[in-house]
């Protein structure tokens, strides 16, 4: 603890009285010893904060429950009910994954994480979580991915799901259930995908805060709904988890409640076998602002407690490792008793009434459903600030000396019927599964009690008063979003005349204009990690306001300034600070919120487009698995039209990675009025009544320039991927074609002028929108001709669009030559991909296109070797050109440079 240097600038006022104190604390220690003085001292500093004195928190407290027995809430349930539950869940969970196991093609599953959480979750099902039946969206719950069999479990014994169900888990293809929480799987079912390690809890704090901004904003009353998320201690290792907690704190997410399974174990091994998770995550969650409740001990340690009069066992406690935690859980009574009690005589003589199996049944707190129900019900008490319960638990628990706290017993995914009955016997569930039951080379039996039996009324009965079963994906739109008409988008139409502007900045400018759209525009998102200043798009600070749920506290340096900083506790934009990671599960709580909380939400997540998919590229995609809907816009795109900046910074390998996410429709549009009509297109997709469980990616440029009105006609082309931007130049002969994207348009029409001006050739312009969705439809194409043998061959847009040219084409892009190599294939004629594969440089534009061939000569270069190659023009032009345009034939290839 931290107490030095906290108070000693302070003068004394009263050095006789202090010196009173101290002699006092002196006294204690030697009167009661250590514990009674450290007890004296908690105390002191408890008080000293219930009367708001500013004393520093502690960040870690005695290896013990938080809650003490005398104040643990009186259980309302019916304990032995819940019990016998709770076995046949137990017992389902398990004999789903040995049956998926059993046989030749085993295909995985998990045992032991759900064996040792099986009381975290029921205690919540059955007393917490809050369902949809009544229409309103009840609470969010993040389900640890491989605990998925307890919960399909679950679903069994409340007759959800039938044993057909459990027996196609992990069979994914006829429409069983899916491996882990999938809701693009299991549309009906999972809300929240949380099998990538930290992705769950992170998002569990942005839907937290996200709940709060609705509110705030007062587009919803989020009052009612709690945000749960079940973290694996050894999850609690990924940046991602606990990159944020602050947050949560800093933000007064009361609610949201993180319940961590601590069961000491990851996959390998111990997660901290040398020291304290419990111990280490409670520092950590204090520091940060967070309530904490550690439940580390069951019910039957309490007297024992009780009569630790001088700190010996809470000594003990404080002072074993996890290593040793572990062990004592893999060995057996006597051995508890030999080497936990055993050292110290006084420990012995504790537990000498005891025999060894009753030391042996000293249970872990995460197993005491009593100590769980009360430390979440204090957690839903408590206000101002997130909570996390810590819950202390044995990995593979009841499933047997072969299994629990062992090392291997995250993998094991087999029980031979010797281990099984012996799970049987711990459940008590002899008369449901006779020994007969369990015959060598037959599966085993599920088991659930019948829909008239006690314990399937309570079950049934718990969830009716917690509004309908969990968990479950509906659609149910509670407030209907009215979409806008084209009156925001229709100025890109008109282009901008001789004015130079960018793609970013005609960005922010429909933004804008869509935020201010009557009817529409409160549901616009705008988010942005600290780089408002950066897209232009700090205009917006003043006029849509930054949120902030306390407001503002200060009036701005700039506030002179007609567009000044502005916070606001109604405030629409969410300026993240520097996280994409954030920024992102923001995102993803409002692109998913037309499902989550039947309220449409639009949000425009604009970054730094090196910092996306590249960065936080594990949550694109699992914002396709959770059917996101919603806009991600990569600014600052190209890696030669982001100047200055270097390789660090230039991207020109987002759309690659885009192009690996099936839902992601990525575009990089040239001019203002195609981003336009995608967005424009888009919207209707999304939010229209064809509800497309789809989100867009657009690259933004920051290079000036006089957009071009749009031309007639090309709606479709823009969105289908590819239009004839301009016809070949009049007075040329031979043919070509330049496709071009994104801000390779200026190189494209230089190329095409010059190869009519020097060498009479006439080379068309095609705008490409998205190689990715040319390539998709030619895909898609090709197999069908495939399966359709005899019939009519279709004909790629791309091929049927591009089939005139006779000539060779020529795409140049900012991006890498794997962008356009997408649609090669369906390219007639010879095809030449220009792009900037390779490290990025810090340099002028004209330098760095130069550098990587993507400049006008390159151009003009390009489309005449291949038309040399053809043997349609001598060799000798290329050299010309070579020459005409400086090019040294020499020089190295930049990809390796
Ligand atoms: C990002 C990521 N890395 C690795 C994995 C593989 N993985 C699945 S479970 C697991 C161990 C989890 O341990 P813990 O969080 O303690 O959960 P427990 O099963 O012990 O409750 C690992 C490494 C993953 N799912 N995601
Ligand atoms: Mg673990």
């Amino acid at each position: 603890m931290i107490i030095d240097g906290f108070h000693h600038q302070l003068p004394d006022i009263d050095p006789e009285e202090t010196q009173e104190w101290v002699d006092a604390l002196d006294q204690i220690l030697e009167d009661g010893g250590q514990a009674r003085a450290r007890f004296l001292m908690a105390t002191l500093i408890e008080r000293a904060h219930s009367r708001n004195v500013g004393v520093p928190a502690a960040v870690s407290t005695q290896y013990i429950n938080t809650i003490p027995p005398e104040q643990e809430a009186w259980f309302p349930g019916d304990e032995q009910l819940e019990k016998r539950i709770r076995r046949f869940i137990r017992w389902n969970a398990a004999v789903m994954v040995v049956k998926a196991n059993k046989k030749a093609d085993a295909i995985g599953g998990h045992l032991s994480t759900f064996a040792s959480s099986a009381a975290l979750y029921e205690v919540g099902f059955n007393h917490f979580f809050r369902g949809k039946a009544d229409g309103e969206p009840g609470d969010h719950i993040y389900i640890q991915g491989h605990a998925a069999p307890g919960i399909y479990a679950r679903a069994f014994v409340e007759h959800r799901l039938d044993e057909g169900d459990l027996d196609g888990f992990r069979r994914e293809m006829g429409g069983g259930l899916s491996s882990y929480p999938h809701p693009r799987l299991m549309p009906d079912f999972w809300e929240y995908p949380t099998v990538s390690m930290g992705l769950g809890p992170i998002n569990s704090i942005y839907q937290a805060r996200f709940n709060k901004y609705l509110h705030n904003r007062h587009i919803d009353d989020t009052s009612e709904s709690r945000v749960w998320c079940f973290v694996g201690d050894g999850e609690m290792d990924e940046p991602e988890t606990v990159g944020s907690i602050s947050l949560a704190a800093r933000e007064k997410l009361d609610n949201l409640i993180w319940v961590v399974n601590c069961n000491l174990q990851r996959l390998d091994g111990p997660v901290r076998g040398n020291g304290k998770i419990i111990q280490e995550l409670e520092a950590m969650f204090r520091g940060a602002g967070w309530n904490v409740i550690k439940v580390v001990w069951g019910a039957n340690w309490d007297p024992l407690l009780a009569r630790d009069i001088d700190g010996v066992l809470v000594n003990k406690m404080n002072t074993s490792v996890d290593g040793e935690y572990q062990r004592y859980k893999a060995e057996n009574g006597a051995y508890v008793r030999e080497h936990f009690f055993g050292p110290d005589p006084r420990l012995r003589e504790m537990v000498e009434h005891m025999s060894d199996d009753e030391i042996w049944a000293l249970r872990r707190g995460g197993h005491d459903y009593q100590k769980l129900y009360a430390a979440y019900k204090h957690a839903i008490e408590l206000r101002g600030s997130p909570t996390v319960i810590l819950a202390k638990t044995v990995k593979g628990w009841t499933l047997g000396p072969d299994v629990e706290g062992r090392n291997a017993t995250h993998q094991i995914k087999k029980l031979t019927n010797e281990q099984l009955l012996l799970l049987r016997d711990r459940l008590q569930l002899q008369e449901e599964i006779p020994d007969g039951a369990l015959i060598e080379g037959l599966e085993p039996p599920y088991c659930r009690p019948p829909e008239d039996s006690p314990e399937f009324q309570y079950l049934a009965q718990r969830r009716k008063a917690l509004n309908g079963p969990l968990p479950s994906r509906v659609v149910n739109v509670r407030r209907p979003l009215g979409l806008p008409d084209h009156e925001p988008f229709a100025e890109f139409d008109a282009g901008s005349g001789t004015t130079e502007v960018s793609t970013t900045m005609a960005f922010t400018r429909l933004l804008r204009n869509l935020a201010r759209y009557s009817g529409f525009g409160d549901r616009v998102v705008p988010i942005i990690p600290d780089e408002g200043r950066t897209f232009g798009m700090d205009a917006l600070f003043k006029e849509l306001e930054i949120y902030a749920s306390q407001g503002q506290l200060y009036e701005p340096v700039d506030h002179h300034l007609l567009l000044s900083y502005k916070e606001s506790q109604a405030g629409q934009i969410l300026e993240e600070g520097i996280t994409e990671a954030g920024s992102m599960a923001s995102w993803i709580a409002a692109a998913t919120s037309y499902a989550t909380r039947g309220v449409p939400m639009v949000p425009f997540f604009t970054f730094y487009s090196m910092f996306g998919f590249q960065r936080v590229g594990d949550l694109m995609w699992l914002a396709g698995d959770a059917r996101a809907r919603g806009f991600l816009l990569g600014a600052t795109a190209g890696r030669t039209t982001l100047l200055g900046e270097g390789l660090q910074h230039q991207d020109g390998h987002s759309h690659v990675l885009a192009s690996t996410v099936p839902v992601c429709q990525a575009y990089d549009p040239a001019f203002a009025y195609e981003m336009s009509t995608i967005i424009e297109h888009g919207l209707h997709r999304m939010y229209g009544p064809e509800g497309w469980d789809v989100f867009y990616y657009l690259t933004l440029y920051n290079e000036n320039y006089a957009m071009p009105a749009k031309p007639k006609g090309v709606d479709d082309g823009i969105i289908a991927g590819l239009y004839r931007w301009s016809e070949v130049p009049t007075g040329t002969a031979r043919r070509a074609a330049i496709l071009f994207s994104g801000s390779t348009h200026g190189a494209a029409r230089r190329a095409q002028a010059e190869l009519a001006e020097h060498y009479g050739i006439g080379a068309e312009l095609w705008s490409v929108t998205s190689y990715k969705r040319l390539r998709e439809e030619a895909l898609s194409a090709e197999r069908w001709n495939r399966l359709h043998p005899g019939e009519t061959p279709r004909l790629p847009y791309v091929t049927r669009s591009l089939d005139h040219v006779k000539g060779p084409v020529v795409a140049v892009t900012d991006y890498m030559k794997m962008v356009p190599d997408q649609i090669a294939r369906w390219v007639p004629g010879p095809f030449t991909p220009l792009g900037t594969d390779g490290y990025g440089r810090s340099d002028t534009r004209e330098a760095l296109r130069r550098f990587f061939e993507i400049d006008a000569g390159h151009v003009v270069v390009a489309v005449l070797a291949a038309l040399a190659q053809a043997g349609s023009l001598e060799p000798s032009v290329v050299g010309d050109a070579i020459a005409r345009y400086q090019i040294d034939p020499e020089e190295a290839d930049p990809r390796v440079r």
